[in-house]
């Protein structure tokens, strides 16, 4: 089953938006099977956003996602990394579409809430990033079959 990473970042902990971003990936079916809430360092940081390197907000970017605790997950679900894209609306808040997690929470991009993986590469490179084998569960749901 295909998994993504997903991370509420420093301004969603502080807002206190984790219950109901939760809340909106588990309406839609997906299901959790790892979760923390954790501070990352600048390197680990810098890896993560490592494609960005290049741009002018690159510091900014560092330095507002290690600026507090993020809450980190890995979900699983059909179509997820794709699916949860769209949950989470366009990176500028200005495009994101109401009913989007950016659309409904934020006003700038740069405190954007949410950091959702983009491909299965992605995934897996995020994934495997930040959680090691053991802290990924692996169970099943009763309401599998109705999703
Ligand atoms: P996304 O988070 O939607 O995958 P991205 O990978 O292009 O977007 O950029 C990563 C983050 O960098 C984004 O969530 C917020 C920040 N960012 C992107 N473009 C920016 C810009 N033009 N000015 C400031 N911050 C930006
Ligand atoms: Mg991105």
């Amino acid at each position: 089953m295909e998994k993504t990473f997903l991370m509420i970042k420093p301004d969603g902990v502080q807002r206190q938006l984790i219950g109901k971003i939760v809340q909106r990936f588990e309406d839609k079916g997906f299901q959790l099977i790892g979760a923390k809430l954790i501070q990352i360092t600048k390197e680990q940081a810098e890896y993560h956003y490592a494609e960005h390197k290049e741009r002018p907000f690159f510091g900014e970017l560092v330095q507002f996602i290690t600026s507090g605790p993020v809450f980190a997950m890995v979900w699983q679900g059909h179509n997820v990394i794709q699916l949860s894209r769209t949950m989470m609306g366009k990176t500028n808040p200005l495009d994101a579409a109401p009913g989007t997690i950016r659309g409904d929470f934020a006003v700038q991009t740069g405190n954007n809430i949410i950091h959702g993986s983009d491909s299965p590469e992605s995934a897996a490179r995020e994934i495997a990033h930040f959680f090691k084998p053991e802290e990924l569960l692996s169970y099943e749901r009763s309401i599998q079959s109705w999703i």
